[in-house]
């Protein structure tokens, strides 16, 4: 398992969390994601070989927010 810290910008309020935070647990491989909205990040566990970082960024950038 690995666990990944990423910067996610454009997230303002509870709505904008969720939507992060199911649009990164839809990504094959990815056991959980805990997003924090005041740190405006989310902390994302996803198994190696099925997910991967490049994945899970991609899934941010379509739900419309922008992972750095
Ligand atoms: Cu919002």
């Amino acid at each position: 398992m690995t666990q990944e810290t990423i910067k996610v910008a454009g997230m303002s309020c509870g709505h904008c969390v969720m939507r992060v935070k199911k649009a990164i647990e839809a990504v094959e491989g990815v056991r959980k994601a805990e997003v924090d909205l005041p740190n405006k990040q989310a902390v994302v566990e996803y198994e190696e070989g099925k997910a991967n970082l490049e994945k899970v960024k991609a899934a941010i950038r379509e739900a419309g927010y922008e992972p750095l």
